[in-house]
């Protein structure tokens, strides 16, 4: 089996401005504080490009108070940059503003047609299959648009449902390895992992879901330890980053960056 959903030679970020302030958030727990929100950024590029990748690193971009959760805007496969159709009136511009940026690596970028709507936060890309969860911000449309584009690769796509009250599918789950999935304990109970193996996060640390694997690291948001204590155990090289900030606009790791292996020509 390749190890392609996890590792990756290229990786787009975008620094956050200071309009997330107006960032969506589900519940207020707290205004961002832009410097800390930064230096968390920093170390989270930082760690990116220590696995041996080449970060592009987006400006910040005052239009869009989401902008720094890029994932949201495209989907990045080792065939084809598609950009997405996010399901948030205020985000739904970034999808257009970043296909140039993926379009000047790839060398072109395909988009997701028609009315129906997809967030990449909704897209967990594993080796066998591209499981989407439906959600406040992702319908079947959209996810049947992705189905078009992507067939053409042979991939197979899978309809679930991201739980009740979630705000995205990966806000729940990452990919782990080949095989393994760390998933909170309500998104597993739905079945949507059967086949695969999954570690659960731990009891009260549901928010530490979202995180990534990329080349030899799991990044995972900081001040979950029994969790990343689960992770070292299970032999998984854990780097903590500082997630304050964007975990009030409802953002963790996988949010922040476009990961992926654009074809070598
Ligand atoms: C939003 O509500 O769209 C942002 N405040 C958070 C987006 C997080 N993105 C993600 O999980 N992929």
């Amino acid at each position: 089996m390749t190890k392609r959903s996890y590792t990756f030679t290229h990786a787009v970020t975008r620094k956050p401005g200071a309009s997330i302030t107006d960032g969506l958030r589900a519940v207020d727990t707290g205004t961002p504080d832009l410097e800390r929100f930064l230096a968390h950024h920093a170390d989270y590029v930082a760690a990116l490009k220590s696995t041996g990748a080449t970060v592009t690193e987006l400006d910040a971009l005052e239009g869009y108070p989401d902008s720094v959760f890029v994932e949201d805007a495209a989907l990045c496969l080792p065939e084809a940059a598609i950009a997405m159709r996010p399901g948030t009136p205020t985000r739904l511009g970034e999808a257009a503003i970043m296909a140039p940026v993926l379009a000047g690596i790839y060398g072109e970028v395909l988009a997701i047609e028609g009315d129906g709507f997809i967030d990449g936060g909704d897209i967990l890309t594993t080796e066998r299959e591209i499981l989407i969860g439906t959600s406040a911000r992702t319908d079947s449309k959209g996810i049947d648009a992705l189905r078009d584009i992507v067939s053409r690769w042979n991939y197979t796509v899978r309809e679930v449902q991201t739980p009740e009250g979630v705000l995205h599918f990966k806000t729940d789950c990452s990919l782990l390895d080949e095989n393994t999935i760390l998933s909170t304990k309500r998104l597993a109970a739905s079945g949507c992992f059967d086949g695969y193996k999954v570690i659960h996060t731990a009891h009260g640390e549901e928010a530490c879901a979202n995180a990534i694997r990329f080349n030899d690291l799991v990044l995972m948001p900081d001040g979950f330890p029994k969790t990343a204590a689960i992770l070292v155990e299970a032999g998984y090289n854990v780097r903590r980053i500082g997630n304050t900030e964007a975990g009030k606009l409802d953002g963790g790791m996988s949010c922040l960056s476009l990961r992926f292996s654009p074809p070598v020509n």
